[in-house]
């Protein structure tokens, strides 16, 4: 019998259930994914969506499960969907399900729970616990479904909530006994609908349109601020004739770049801090003023700036300061607009504006220059980066997922971006655990090469994901860059017990072993050419791969470029580090003394 027969025979004397329903009820809404991990009662969910032609990828952790989903969420805009079991998984599931709502990103979480009755008596039951009530904090809305007849509707009201507005996190609880209630299948088969226009356009008025080119109009020095909202948009070329017509400098943040290529001529990208202290009306398109662009105040900023913002969340305006132009509204609608008010009254802006931050960024890439294409050996963050760099360079299509400290923020200042939504990071709340999960969500989505870039310390958060790349055999190279720790791996204990600091980790660690244990390539490279040659042949074998790149145990600084968001102790700043260069007492990739 093959797998569609056995779950055919589920249905006896014309009679479906609540996991065949729920099943129809995501295949009739075309969500063709679902990431998880199974058990106790949602076994049979994965097993009858995987027979019925929906792709299950099952991960090792809830967590990974939610963060892949949420990836498909991001690149897709159709939400990504995972499973978790009752209580400890969907306790493991209420992070990422946290983190997409921050961020942003469609996402349904589906979580099989314990019969209501036990619950609200309190009875005591396997892995029983009011998840309902545990998920409404963490998620952008939760829904309970007590009837199998509700099951269609349950998935309709998912879909909606994950999609309209901001995106984010959406939760359905499912009890074991409505997957396990019956009903007439062709009574089911007339519940099921598909949801219409998940995310309708949301049109801002002509005089809110008005009043923000206005305002632009009487820009000397302007600035488009684009974030990952923009890029989520999904509006790429409106946007694209927007910037250029209005021949104003751009910023993109982490996850808007490669929405307009990162050598376009007006990335200020490399004169971010001159532009941002004298820009005096900035137009922000899809990112917020949290604390990511300061608040949109202080020393970063000129104090006279003047900002319109878009965005689809009537909250969002005015969150941390006076917002001179507020555009309520879905971007793509929005840009719609202003290129067409742009196209009847044009604005240009003051190419000597242009022209000082093109000479500001000449003068700060000649100061960085030499750092990434250095032979430094024991490596930096900074040439190991860019060795990939010279892959990236040449595979415009590849997706960069990408976690840690140092292991971020270099990696963002010197991988250049070319396509839209094909960089995936620690995002909104600056978490590690998401490097492999988006790398495997980006993966099963596109089909196309991904590499994924971890500091040694993010590795650790989701590392056994390494055996579901293997499982899949998805085009994923992962790559290691290893300092030895949580931002650099020279730090002292400051006491006398004798045990690593508490930023210590395995420097000279072979992660690369931990791919091949489960059949992928593994590679060990100490100088830039090994890097560039085992990545390059990484994304050409579109097979698993890991190169797990040693650095020296100095390269890096705390908190990479967020170290002024560390308290200070009474007694000033506790550094420790080894003074001395450690890399003398390298042999083979050990430590020596
Ligand atoms: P970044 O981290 O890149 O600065 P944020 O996640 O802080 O970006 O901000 C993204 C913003 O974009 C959010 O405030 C969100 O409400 C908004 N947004 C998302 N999608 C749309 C859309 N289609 N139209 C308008 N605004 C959107
Ligand atoms: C879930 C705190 C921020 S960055 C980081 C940690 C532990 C790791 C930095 O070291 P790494 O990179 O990855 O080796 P590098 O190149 O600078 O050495 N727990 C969670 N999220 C966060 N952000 C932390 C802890 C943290
Ligand atoms: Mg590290």
């Amino acid at each position: 019998m093959t797998a569609t027969d056995q779950t055919a025979s589920a249905t006896t004397e014309n009679l479906t259930d609540g996991f065949h329903v729920l099943v129809e009820s995501l295949l009739k809404n075309d969500l063709d994914k679902m990431y998880g991990v199974i058990g106790i009662p949602v076994t049979d969910v994965a097993r009858i969506a995987q027979a019925k032609g929906i792709r299950y990828i099952g991960l090792r952790h809830e967590s990974d499960a939610g963060n892949a989903a949420a990836a498909e969420g991001f690149i897709t805009g159709k939400p990504g969907l995972y499973l978790t079991v009752s209580a400890p998984g969907f306790m493991n599931g209420l992070i990422p399900l946290k983190e997409a709502t921050e961020n942003g990103w469609p996402v349904i979480m589906m979580s099989g729970s314990s019969s209501r009755e036990l619950i609200d008596m309190g009875e005591g039951d396997y892995e029983g616990m009011d998840q309902l009530n545990y998920a409404k904090p963490f998620s952008k809305a939760a829904y309970r479904v007590d009837k199998v007849e509700d099951i269609p509707l349950v998935v309709a009201r998912a879909i909606r909530a994950a999609c309209t507005g901001r995106p984010g996190g959406v939760y359905i609880d499912l009890p074991g006994d409505t997957l396990g209630q019956t009903i007439d299948a062709t009574v089911a088969e007339g519940l099921l609908y598909k949801v219409n226009d998940p995310c309708p356009a949301q049109i801002p008025a002509q005089n809110v349109i008005d009043q923000a080119m206005e305002l632009l109009a009487t820009a000397k020095k302007p600035l488009i601020y684009l974030g990952k909202g923009a890029a989520y948009a999904q509006c790429d070329e409106a946007i694209k004739q927007f910037v250029e017509s209005t021949g104003a400098p751009y910023l993109a943040m982490s996850m808007a770049k490669g929405l307009l290529p990162d050598n376009h001529p007006q990335n200020a990208a490399s004169a971010r801090g001159m532009t941002m202290r004298e820009a005096d009306v900035v137009v922000m398109v899809g990112a917020r003023l949290n604390w990511m662009l300061n608040f949109g105040k202080g020393k970063h900023w000129n104090p006279d700036v003047k900002f319109i913002q878009i965005d689809i969340d009537p909250t969002e305006i005015d969150n941390s300061r006076y917002i001179a132009a507020p555009v309520v509204g879905d971007i793509k609608s929005t840009i719609g607009l202003f290129n067409e008010y742009l196209a009847k009254k044009p604005y240009h802006a003051d190419p000597a504006w242009m022209a000082a931050i093109v000479a500001d960024s000449e003068k700060n890439n000649a100061r960085f220059a030499g750092a990434t294409t250095a032979d430094t050996v024991p490596m930096t963050h900074y040439n190991a980066l860019g060795a990939i760099k010279k892959v990236t360079d040449a595979n415009h299509d590849v997706y960069i997922a990408n976690e840690g400290a140092n292991a971020l923020d270099d990696c963002r200042d010197i991988i250049d971006m070319y396509l839209p939504r094909h960089r995936l990071d620690c995002g909104t709340w600056g978490v590690m655990g998401v490097g492999l999960p988006y790398a495997i969500g980006a993966a099963v989505t596109t089909g196309k090469p991904v590499i994924s870039i971890h500091g040694d310390s993010a590795f650790g958060f989701d590392g056994m994901e390494v055996e579901t790349i293997c499982r899949y055999q998805l085009p994923i190279t992962v790559v290691i860059l290893n300092n030895g720790g949580i931002y650099r791996g020279d730090f002292k204990n400051l006491g006398d017990d004798g045990d690593p600091s508490p930023l210590t980790l395995s420097a000279c660690g072979h992660y690369e072993k931990m791919m091949e244990a489960f059949g992928g390539t593994g590679y060990y490279a100490k100088t830039p050419e090994e890097v560039e040659k085992y990545v390059a042949a990484g994304v050409a074998s579109g097979k698993p791969t890991m190169v797990c790149c040693e650095l020296s145990i100095h390269s890096g600084k705390e908190s990479g470029h967020i170290t002024y968001l560390n308290p200070q102790p009474v007694t000033g700043p506790l550094v420790g580090n080894e003074q001395e260069d450690l890399a003398e007492h390298r042999e083979d990739g050990k430590l020596v003394d």
